[in-house]
């Protein structure tokens, strides 16, 4: 039988509200002898005082719910306190839990670990939970709601249950076997050409769900001095980087979270490119280069009374790319040619002033419209983790190799592979080996 584990559910400390959370096969008795009253009626709130088992007077009074098994959360009988969320209260409540009471305090995600282990939810739903959890933005709350609720889960396990059909077909195939060929091309390796279609499709989805999940990573590039710290301060409405009228301010890669728009970005700006540098400078100048590759997005910005500079910068346009021609208010020079360089390489292009003001607007709505593009989650619920995104290339690549076997022996053993890597997605098999990596991102109490 389970041990009964407890925990505070709430964020510790001082709060109008605090929750404990009891799940396992004491939780009943534990109610009981805390409110000195009989079982309340299941899943309702009612008002309970809470005494103290060890001296006899009442340590507070709130709420209490009932939720026996296995209609709760961990499938387990459960009961959820609500007292008030002070120290003295919350210190004595978990001494009693585990010294009177002798019920355990629970591990990181232990709860969401048992409702897993009892087929409440799967693993994807699992990790939907701790994504919601720690959302910062609307989009990524939006991603993690729908993945909590199983939409990833039901992809993945409706394939699953394909694979199941093409090998049961299979087995029935090697008992009896058929003269007629086209019905196992038909009943087996027909859905499974169309399965591995609709993975592959899946799969390439450019990163979209690990995007929003992780944040849009948006570099700054451009010549010393084109105005490129200004422009992240303005963005993140901050200081958040130096600002001279020396060129070559800017020596390190300067990284600043931001919720652009509901969408988790993390803008870099970087030290100005320019042919001639040495020393310190070419260092930095390096992890320009580098950000420049590894960037989702990229703003190359120069100065429009410096536009020779372009040079140095040109090369890193691609269809990537905002260019952003800045200080209009000095006047213009040959804007005319980079605006003809860059519709050429599909590059969007936009003319501001910081210091004027101008522009900046629609600058702001052009990076939220090439983000919202790169990173928009749609209705199709797309991969949002790294462990997805292996299991499904193994399970691909099993399912290509199954197409090209000759020996049905091996075709089968490739399905069976394949339907292992998906599998472990949702936690059907191998659950333990997997469980410890998954739950060891969660917080004690859920
Ligand atoms: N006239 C004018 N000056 C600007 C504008 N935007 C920025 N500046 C000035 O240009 C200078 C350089 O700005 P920064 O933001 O430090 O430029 P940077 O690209 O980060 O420069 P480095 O870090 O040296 O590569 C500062 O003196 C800014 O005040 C603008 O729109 N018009
Ligand atoms: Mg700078």
């Amino acid at each position: 039988m389970n041990e009964t584990i407890f925990a505070l559910a709430s964020a510790p400390g001082r709060a109008g509200v605090a929750v404990y959370r009891i799940s396992g096969p004491k939780a009943e008795q534990t109610l009981q002898i805390l409110s000195r009253s009989p079982t309340p009626t299941p899943r309702s709130a009612v008002r309970a005082t809470i005494y103290d088992t060890e001296k006899g007077d009442q340590i507070d009074n709130g709420i209490a719910i009932w939720f026996p098994g296995p209609k709760s959360f961990t499938g387990e009988d459960v009961v959820e306190l609500h007292l008030h969320g002070g120290a003295a209260i919350c210190r004595r409540m978990l001494e009693l839990l585990s010294s009177q009471l002798l019920l355990r305090l629970a591990e990181p995600g232990e709860f969401t670990r048992r409702a897993v282990l009892a087929g409440k939810i799967d693993l994807t739903a699992a990790e939907g939970m701790i994504d919601l959890i720690d959302a910062e933005t609307e989009a990524q709350r939006r991603q993690a709601l729908r993945q909590s609720q199983g939409a990833l889960g039901k992809i993945y396990d409706g394939w699953r249950k394909i694979l199941l059909s093409s090998l049961a077909h299979v087995e029935a195939f090697i008992d009896f076997p058929d003269e007629d060929l086209s019905i196992e091309e038909e009943r087996i390796w027909a859905p499974i050409a169309k399965l591995a279609e609709e993975i592959s499709e899946h799969l390439n989805d450019n990163g979209r769900g690990e995007r929003l999940r992780e944040g849009l990573r948006i570099s700054i590039l451009g010549p010393p001095n084109a105005g490129k710290s200004s422009l992240l301060n303005w963005l993140v409405k901050r200081d958040a980087a130096i600002v001279s009228e020396r060129a070559g301010t800017t020596r390190d890669v300067i990284e600043v979270y931001f919720d652009l728009a509901g969408y988790p970005v993390v803008f870099s700006d970087t030290a100005g490119i320019r042919t001639e540098a040495s020393g310190i400078e070419s260092l930095g100048i390096a992890k320009s280069f580098d950000r420049a590759r590894t960037s989702d997005l990229k703003i190359i910005m120069i100065a429009a009374d410096e536009t020779e500079a372009f040079s140095a910068v040109e090369r890193l346009i691609d269809k990537n790319t905002i260019v952003v021609i800045n200080k209009t208010d000095l006047g213009e020079t040959n804007i005319i040619d980079i605006r003809k360089n860059c519709l050429s390489i599909e590059a969007v292009i936009f003319e501001i002033s910081i210091v004027e003001g101008a522009g900046l607007e629609s600058l702001l709505e052009g990076i939220a419209v090439a983000v919202d593009k790169k990173i928009n989650a749609g209705n199709s619920p797309a991969i949002s983790r790294a462990r997805h995104r292996e299991a499904l290339n193994e399970c691909i690549e099993a399912l290509n190799r199954s197409q090209i076997e000759v020996l049905l022996e091996l075709r089968v053993e490739d399905l069976r592979v394949a339907m292992r890597a998906l599998g472990r997605i949702t936690g059907t098999v191998d659950i333990e080996e997997i469980l410890d990596s998954v739950f060891h991102d969660f917080c004690i109490g859920k």
